[in-house]
């Protein structure tokens, strides 16, 4: 294992020495390809690593398959459940190490790195774990014959997962396919590729066969595609654009019909009413939209306020996140770090400009911070209207519009316009009217006065748009299982 070395210092002088290569078979192997992984605090290069083409995708795939028809395959739930418990307490030990990782290559604040990406992954493999050994079928009653549901595992599970949080999305990716006893490949984000080897290294102590976990970086249109068109892979789990969710369900219809699961776009509302604690709801509104500098799916992006509040909400609101430090992500202070990449700096400093055009008020930020790195200002628009980009479009950064409305049936006619379906909230004391517009609106997940609460043991997914299936919680489990019927006849005649 002594190839494909990374030796780096983080900013804050961290010493880092990460094995990397394409992780197969428990193996660090060469790809076909490279990659430039870059410090978005920098714009620099942090390192290069090998990349997957097709043939490397098939030879993980084929690992894969070995390890679920062999080890894997024969091995009790309760010893699979034992391998994952191991690897969350390594995760845990190595808490410090993967968190400083994931920092410097993705540019998170470190305490947030600390505090909840990397305990999310070993929460996810502790609580999918638990439930290896209760996958039950069930006894239906059938006339003169026995019958009986199975639960089995479907085999090969592809999974492609994003930037954005990578560790968390790894964990909730490999809980549910490893505790219902099947093997993985799964492809990390081309942007955001380091956190995960450490993992796999983990994987290799935890004592996990060989083949059972599979890692590889390599670029969406390559890698990617070839796990989503592979014939012996059998399920295929995506978070990321809705444009690539569009293309992973062409590409199974297109190969061998596999299962698909997507977690896609948003453009979540929150709905603010005038009887809410003004206080909590504009920390709250501040944590949905600026936590992880914007770059989550579920993020606040479209905030109404009650017009006899809207004015002090904003005042409110622009004074607290004046007050939050923006800077060097691996201080442990900061609160927002840098996005992720040039991509996306552009495209969200695009957005900011087309809003500004559209003629929407920049009521705070709208500019790039600093002189290095993808920095950007947190920005909130007001007066905008509700066809405007800035309103309509995921910007998957740190801008936030804000609009006024009168009574429930105002606001629910703006909030409900929109193709995406994964989260919303409403702040109100009126516990009435709070479960009436819970109801009412069409999204995966409502809070009622929080926001961006996620929990391991509650499902999340998208209506409309914004996805297929179910992530976490106990319905996550039927995206890696297949029913099978066995019925044993006892007193039928043919
Ligand atoms: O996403 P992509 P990008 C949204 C967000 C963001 C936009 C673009 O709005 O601004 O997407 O980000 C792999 N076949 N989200 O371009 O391309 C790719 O390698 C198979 C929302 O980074 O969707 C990576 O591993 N795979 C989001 C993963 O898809 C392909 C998280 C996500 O990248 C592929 C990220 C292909 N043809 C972005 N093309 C969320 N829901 O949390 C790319 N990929």
């Amino acid at each position: 294992m002594s190839q494909f070395i990374v030796e780096t210092d983080t900013p804050n002088g961290y010493k880092l020495k990460l094995q990397t290569g394409l992780f197969i078979n428990n193996e660090f192997v060469a790809g076909s390809d490279s990659i430039d992984t870059i410090n978005p605090a920098t714009g620099k290069l942090i390192a290069s690593v090998q990349a997957a083409d097709k043939n490397d995708v098939h030879t993980a795939v084929k690992a894969a398959e070995a390890a679920f028809n062999g080890p894997w395959g024969k091995m009790s739930a309760l010893d699979r459940a034992a391998l994952m418990f191991k690897l969350a307490d390594l995760i845990d030990r190595d808490n410090e190490e993967l968190s400083q990782i994931e920092t410097l290559d993705n540019g998170k604040g470190i305490t947030f790195a600390r505090l909840f990406d990397v305990k999310q992954i070993a929460i996810s493999l502790r609580y999918f774990a638990g439930y290896a050994d209760k996958v039950h079928g069930k006894v239906i009653d059938t006339e003169g014959a026995l019958s009986y549901t199975r639960h089995e595992p479907i085999g090969v599970c592809g999974a492609i997962i994003p930037w954005n949080f990578p560790l968390m999305m790894l964990g909730w990716k490999l809980g549910p396919a490893l505790a219902t006893g099947n093997t993985c490949v799964v492809k990390t984000s081309e942007l955001t590729p380091l956190s995960a080897y450490k993992v796999a290294q983990l994987v290799v102590e935890a004592g996990f066969p060989p083949g059972v976990v599979n890692i590889i970086t390599g670029y969406g249109a390559v890698a990617g595609d070839a796990l989503a068109r592979h014939m012996d892979v059998h399920k295929i789990a995506f978070t990321g654009s809705t444009a690539v969710g569009r293309l992973i369900m062409k590409a199974a219809a297109e190969s061998n019909l596999k299962k698909v699961t997507l977690e896609l776009g948003g453009k979540s509302p929150n709905i603010i009413f005038d009887d809410c604690d003004l206080d909590q709801a504009v920390r709250w509104a501040h944590k949905g939209i600026f936590f992880n500098h914007g770059q989550t799916c579920c993020a606040g992006s479209r905030i109404y306020v009650q017009a006899s509040i809207h004015d002090e909400f904003l005042k409110k609101f622009k004074e607290y996140t004046s007050q939050t430090k923006l800077g060097n992500p691996h201080d442990d202070d900061t609160f927002q770090g840098p996005q992720v990449s040039q991509t996306q700096f552009d495209r969200i400093m695009g957005f900011i400009d087309t809003g500004k055009k559209e003629g929407a008020t920049c009521f705070m930020g709208g500019e790039r911070w600093g002189n290095e790195g993808y920095f950007i200002e947190p920005t909130v628009f007001t007066n905008v209207k509700e066809d405007m980009s800035i309103v309509k479009d995921e910007i998957f950064g740190p801008v936030v519009t804000v609009s006024k409305f009168n009574g429930v049936e105002d606001v629910l006619s703006m909030a409900l316009d929109t193709e995406y379906g994964l989260a919303a909230a409403v702040f109100t004391k009126d516990t009435a009217r709070a479960l009436d517009v819970s109801n009412r609106l069409k999204a995966g997940t409502v809070w009622v006065n929080c926001f961006n609460e996620l929990d391991y043991n509650t499902p999340f997914g998208g209506f409309r748009q914004s996805g297929i299936g179910r992530e976490n919680g106990e319905y996550a489990l039927d995206n890696y299982i297949q029913v099978k019927t066995v019925k044993i006849n006892i007193n039928r005649k043919p």
